[in-house]
């Protein structure tokens, strides 16, 4: 009987076929009944693998009492206890740098798309609108002040991107960075004092909602948010207030709340951009995210230190 593991959600099917060659892997996200099966199950299962949007759910990690190792197949380790892990014992691992260009890719895609208008451009031409007459302007992106709450590696990455675009960059981040951009001391400094703010932080018990009304009321009319980090770093219902009141100017979003469930009043606003969290989502970056998810487990499994270690 080879190692028994649980997998979380979908995976590339070059990653599922290699993790099927060296492992038993029960589909836990397709079985019909969980809990029947955790019960069943659970005490042989020694690794999970799972999405960095989905981590570990408590009611799983409890029903898995020999679990070895989790290993994420995401950057973002929010969503697994590490205090239940180190106390348990297991060993968490995730997929940093490989992603880190993708997503500062993305949210500079964003800041195009909805500065320009390029859903509705895409539509304008598609449905003919173009023949009846002009679809009206869009916003410049050069130029503009960008202000990046979160300066770690995509916060970094999403900073060299917009230097190309000769904006004038500052930034919130735990520790003041030997960087050339401005620095501010709190999150409503930095919205007060940007045209664009961007969220590239963790979420932690600290950043949760730290996007709140104040924050959106300091970024202002003109202001436009970008979230490619997490959902739970916006609080979506005063997000949603702030737009409706035109308190701020627009919004473009990677990643939500309650992920897949978007609020659907974000839908009627057209200074709204939306995508369904695909910062990591090139055949390039995650065949790379499957790559070190083979190494940490195949590491694991084998006594050995684990390349990319979270615990
Ligand atoms: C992925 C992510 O959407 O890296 C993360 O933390 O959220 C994303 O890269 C997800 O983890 C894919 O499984």
């Amino acid at each position: 009987m080879t190692t028994e593991i649980v997998q979380l959600c979908p995976l590339i099917p070059a990653l599922e076929q290699e993790l099927a060659q060296r492992f038993t892997v029960h589909r836990l996200f397709e079985a019909a009944d969980k809990a029947a099966f955790l019960a069943e199950k659970g005490a042989a299962v020694r690794g999970v693998v799972t999405g960095g949007h989905i981590g570990l759910p408590a009611d799983i990690g409890a029903a898995l009492p020999n679990l070895e190792i989790v290993a994420i197949n995401g950057v973002g380790f929010d969503k697994v206890d590490l205090t239940d892990a180190k106390r348990r014992g297991f060993r968490v691992s995730n997929t940093p740098d490989v992603l880190t260009a993708d997503v500062a890719d993305l949210a500079l895609g964003l800041v195009l798309a909805q500065a320009r208008k390029l859903p509705q451009a895409d539509q304008h031409v598609r449905t003919g609108q173009w023949l009846k007459g002009d679809m009206g302007l869009s916003t410049r992106v050069a130029g503009r002040r960008y202000g990046i709450f979160g300066l770690g590696r995509i916060g970094q990455a999403i900073a060299k991107r917009l230097e190309g675009f000769d904006a004038r960059i500052s930034y919130t981040a735990r520790n003041r960075r030997d960087v050339a951009y401005d620095y501010h001391d709190s999150i409503e400094a930095l919205a007060a004092n940007c045209d664009v703010l961007i969220i590239a932080a963790a979420a932690t018990a600290e950043t949760r909602h730290i996007v709140n009304a104040g924050v959106l009321q300091a970024l202002g009319p003109q202001g436009v948010l970008v979230n490619v980090a997490r959902g739970s770093l916006v609080d979506e219902k005063a997000l949603v207030e702030a737009l409706s009141n035109g308190t701020i100017g627009g919004a473009a979003l990677d990643v939500f709340e309650d992920e897949p469930r978007v609020p659907e009043a974000l839908f009627a606003f057209d200074n709204v951009t939306l995508a369904p969290h695909v910062g990591s989502g090139t055949h390039q970056t995650r065949r790379a995210m499957a790559d070190l998810v083979l190494a940490n487990l195949d590491a694991h499994f084998a006594g050995k230190e684990l390349p990319t270690p979270v615990v």
